[in-house]
């Protein structure tokens, strides 16, 4: 019997004493054995790359150990679980950070050492898994990584997209997006799960059919997948917990077409099959609209009938009663992306679990929770009924059905106010009916979170206004988070060294209140020093990528300054681009003898735009045509330089973060829904340049005003500022850089036209013009800054340790607490 073979299984196990050992010579054992078995070359001759896959496997074998006594553990003790669903994931590179966090990264380096290589450089052999276009998926991961440390029976959902986020190639100074297929040289850190499957149905039509007297509606589906799992396992660091990442793929499914193989058309018919994988292939790379596109509400489906399914048959391997689900189960839903898992649960309730509607409603207010990522009304996301319709027909009558029952609890409440009830409609009668995602899930869900204080703040009072009124308790905010173990522990081992070593102790690195401590030595000299000393290095080694990526050789002593995210007109690059032609413009215009006063500095910027967003393009070929001016001219030298690093994504980040003295997070007020970019940065001492856009606000709070340079309008100023207009007094520097561009001193006169129309008069929508000012004075207020190095420092020094309550822990606890009511279940050791 299979009770009989478990035990022997276990007897055999304790024998061999199973687990994997962590020396250093029995990880050069396995990591051998998969450079032959694996990898499938001699053991006497392989080379960096091979080390790198063989070391890959030889971890993975660890986590798998982990993993699997983890979930076990998990369905030992049963505890109410939270199921993460988000379309992105920017994961980055896997193999530094699963070292840490199994705490084998001294021994994984002897070992290496030993047999000839180096750890560094097997690390950079990974490519990065970037399932994700920004912040939100990033956020993703970081969560991810928190919830694994901290213990929670946490699951993530997600698509395994073959095509991640493009690359970003820059020819001539202009964006062109590459495919990025990153599973090319395969990918040791998923495991294929291949009798994990469901199928996954759309199109159709729905049909009424008579049960026990009663009428029910089916869905007779037109088309079948099938969804199989890529299990990546996500370890936690000082804890054995390590949870699962689960990625749908899609396949073809064996009952897809059977109609076409008995007409005798086999070709077509295996060609067509083939089609079906397309509904995972490609990350839509657009964080701002949503098209309507098909493909991608087939991809939202997919996600969520896959994910849906196996949340269900998990709970249903344990229990009979639905009516418990809640007990059991949080579903989280990151954005309205996954949103149609409000729709899916419903029909699964009602049309095959025949729980009736009134209860199947009750449970899907129970288990829902929302996040949004936006303060912009026009990014929420609406999707044409006609769509709907033909896709999923099932899925449209019931959010109809929910729209009916939401309106009627709406007119007991407030009446017949026609025009806030078409507000706050689900369903938009307009041009194209469509369905507001947003409201859908606001009505559904328990906990409407903010991901900032002044988001949440923004959202009660404009976005979401008419739902807060009503629902005020549903409204919460968790200011976003970043983990420390990514953006210290793995990205700078020196910082992460020093500051366990003035701490006495590692344990802020699961426990990052302890981070604080750093305050109290904030004015001693001999960690002055050090701490220089630690940023030299990181300035040392981002200069050489510097000049590897871009040519240009860069000064140690110029300040480093970073502007490094997604391009979008609201961050304002532009305003930073412009801050850059004038003062290229002030050092061209000096005395030789003044220039000797000038702060060197050294300005980065990097992002990628979305392939259709030509402003954002525009301002790209901007910075590379003031770049190549600057660069080449020998009045300016050393004292100004601009360069654009190509290809932004985590791995980038992580080299480019340790080493920014300053960094800018320049967003126009009530822009920036949190930004954690700016967290990264204070966490590895760089002192921010700012407006009090999004999480800025609460970082003002948590470090004060005095270590930071904050410039701009405030957010109750915009709507007043935006109404001004053109008559808003803006400096003349600002004209006098606008011309610059416009008449055609860096080049391409006419390409930059449109661009340079956005920043002017009534046109200006986000206020670069009035904004200018301030903003320059706040850059002189960060040169006089750096010139008093002791100052600097110790500014430094406080951001670091002002940065723990923005880590992802304090976040992923908040979320437990608050909004999904789980607590940690931790695999003994
Ligand atoms: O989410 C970002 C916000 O802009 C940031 O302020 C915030 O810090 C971050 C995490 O909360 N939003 C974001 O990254 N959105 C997207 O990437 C996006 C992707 C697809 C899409 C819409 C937005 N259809």
């Amino acid at each position: 019997t299979s009770g009989e073979r478990t035990a022997k299984a276990e007897r055999m196990f304790e024998l061999m004493d199973g687990f994997l050992k962590n020396d250093p010579l029995s990880l050069q054992k396995d990591i051998l054995d998969h450079v032959e078995y694996t990898v499938a070359r001699s053991r006497f001759s392989f080379d960096d790359f091979e080390a790198y896959q063989a070391l890959s496997h030889c971890i993975r074998d660890r986590l798998i150990e982990r993993w699997h006594d983890t979930q076990l553990h998990f369905k030992r003790k049963d505890p109410k679980r939270v199921y993460f669903l988000s379309l992105e994931y920017l994961m980055g590179r896997s193999l530094s950070n699963s070292i840490i966090n199994l705490g084998i990264r001294d021994q994984c380096a002897d070992a290496l050492s030993q047999l000839g290589f180096e750890f560094e450089v097997l690390a950079e052999q990974e490519g990065d898994a970037a399932l994700g276009n920004g912040g939100l998926a990033r956020l993703s991961a970081c969560q991810m990584d928190s919830l694994a440390t901290m213990d929670f029976p946490a699951w993530g959902y997600g698509l395994r997209y073959q095509y991640g986020l493009f690359r970003q190639v820059i020819l001539d100074g202009f964006q062109h997006e590459q495919p990025d297929y990153w599973l090319n040289f395969g990918n040791p850190w998923e495991i294929e799960r291949v009798h994990v499957t469901y199928p996954v149905k759309f199109y159709g039509t729905v049909e009424e059919e008579i049960l026990n007297g009663e009428k029910h509606q089916v869905w007779i589906p037109g088309e079948m997948v099938e969804a199989v799992a890529y299990d990546n396992p996500i370890p936690g660091y000082g804890t054995r917990n390590t949870i699962t990442l689960r990625l749908w793929a899609a396949k073809p499914s064996n009952q897809h077409d059977m109609e076409a193989y008995n007409t005798g058309d086999y070709i077509d018919a295996v060609v067509n099959r083939q089609r079906a994988e397309t509904i995972s292939s490609i990350l839509y790379p657009d964080d701002r609209s949503h098209q309507g596109k098909e493909l991608r509400l087939k991809q939202q489906y997919f996600f969520v009938s896959a994910s849906l399914q196996d949340i269900i048959r998990r709970f249903k391997d344990v229990h009979k009663d639905l009516n418990q689900f809640p007990d059991k189960v949080a579903l989280q839903l990151n954005d309205t992306h996954p949103a149609l898992a409000i729709p899916e649960v419903m029909r699964v309730l009602v049309d095959e679990e025949h729980l009736g509607w009134n209860k199947a409603f009750d449970i899907i207010c129970k288990i829902f929770s929302f996040t949004t990522h936006t303060v912009l009304a026009e990014a929420l996301e609406k999707i044409p009924v006609d769509l709907l319709e033909s896709l999923l027909p099932r899925h449209l009558q019931i959010i109809y059905d929910i729209n009916s029952f939401f309106m009627e609890e709406l007119k007991k409440r407030i009446g017949l106010d026609y025009n806030r009830l078409s507000r706050m409609s689900i369903v938009e009668e307009g041009a194209v009916k469509s369905i507001r995602m947003a409201n859908l899930s606001i009505f559904c869900s328990h906990t409407v979170n903010g991901v900032s204080k002044l988001h949440s703040e923004l959202l009660q009072t404009r976005v979401f206004k008419d739902f807060y009124e009503l629902w005020p308790e549903k409204f919460q905010y968790k200011t976003n988070g970043v983990t420390q173990r990514r953006w210290i522990v793995v990205s700078n081992p020196n910082l992460c060294a020093l500051i366990s070593k003035w701490l006495g102790t590692e344990s802020w690195i699961r426990d990052i209140d302890l981070l604080m401590g750093l305050r109290e030595y904030a004015t001693d000299i001999s960690l002055h020093q050090e701490w220089r000393m630690v940023r030299r290095v990181n300035k040392m080694r981002l200069a050489e990528y510097i000049e590897a990526t871009s040519g240009l050789k860069v000064s140690l002593d110029a300040m480093f300054d970073v502007q490094m995210k997604r391009i979008h007109e609201y961050k304002r690059q532009l305003l930073n681009i412009l801050g850059i032609i004038h003062r290229y413009d002030c050092i061209k215009n000096m005395a030789k003898d003044d220039r000797r006063k000038v702060v060197p500095r050294v300005c980065i910027i990097g992002g990628k735009a979305a392939p259709g967003y030509e402003m954002a393009k525009k301002i790209i070929k901007l910075c590379h045509a003031v770049a190549e001016k600057i660069n080449n001219d020998s009045d300016v030298g050393d004292l100004l330089k601009l360069v654009f690093i190509p290809d932004y994504n985590v791995s980038v980040a992580e080299l480019v973060i340790p080493g920014a003295d300053l960094s800018q997070h320049i967003s126009t007020a009530g822009h920036e829904a949190s930004g954690t970019g700016s967290m990264k940065f204070l966490m590895n001492g760089c002192l921010l340049l700012a407006t009090a856009d999004g999480s800025t606000v609460e970082i003002i709070e948590e470090i004060g005003e005095d270590n930071m340079f904050l410039f701009g309008a405030k957010v109750h100023d915009v709507p007043t500022l935006r109404e001004k207009g053109s008559t808003i007094k803006v400096p003349l520097q600002f004209a006098r850089v606008v011309r610059m561009v416009r008449d055609g001193y860096f080049g391409f006169q006419d390409y930059f036209e449109s661009l340079c129309n956005t920043v002017e008069g009534n046109n200006d929508y986000y206020l670069l013009g009035a904004d200018f000012e301030s903003y320059l004075e706040a850059q002189a207020a960060a040169d006089k800054g750096f010139i008093d190095q002791e100052k600097w420092t110790r500014m430094s020094i406080l951001s670091t340790a002002g940065s723990s309550r923005f880590s992802s822990d304090r976040t992923i606890q908040d979320y437990a607490e608050k909004t999904w009511g789980i607590e940690p279940c931790r695999c003994p050791l």
